[in-house]
């Protein structure tokens, strides 16, 4: 099984042009809490490199792109994101990267809970003994 989860969103777009509505517990799977977005990017710079603990975000590229690398401590994939109607699901426990961000990147991160650094496992050996 795939540890890549992508939720297509609907596009309400018409001949004025784009439009693509979230909802909480609708289009993502939690209650929103949290909204904060990734722009500007340095060019060879990547960013993430850490797991949380409990949790779970849904990432849009709404702009331009980026890759991200999803670990779960057993399998590694890599996804392109490049599209404003497709999110990925950053679930707990799971180590991801983001990397070969584009200059006009917008990523929209949407989170299940306000910001707390003990969240986070920054350390990926920490992660492997946490993630078994
Ligand atoms: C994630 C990926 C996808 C805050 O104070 N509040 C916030 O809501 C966020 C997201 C960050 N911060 C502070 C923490 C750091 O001092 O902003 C600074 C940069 O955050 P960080 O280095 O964690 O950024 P990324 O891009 O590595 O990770 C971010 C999120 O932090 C993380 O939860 O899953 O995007």
């Amino acid at each position: 099984m795939s540890l890549v989860k992508i939720i297509e969103f609907k596009s309400l777009g018409d001949d004025r042009g784009h439009l693509v509505a979230l909802e909480g517990n609708r289009d993502v799977p939690f209650d929103i809490k949290r909204v904060y977005y990734i722009t500007d990017t340095m060019k060879g710079v990547a960013r993430g490199f850490h797991a949380h603990k409990n949790l779970i975000q849904v990432a849009i590229c709404i702009r331009g792109r980026c890759k991200f690398i999803m670990d779960d401590g057993v399998q590694k994939e890599e996804v392109l994101m490049n599209n404003q109607t497709k999110g990925i699901l950053i679930d707990k426990m799971q180590w991801h990267e983001m990397h070969d961000f584009s200059h006009d990147c917008i990523l929209l991160v949407l989170a299940s809970d306000n910001y707390e650094e003990s969240d986070y496992i920054r350390n990926y050996d920490d992660f492997i003994k946490l993630a078994k």
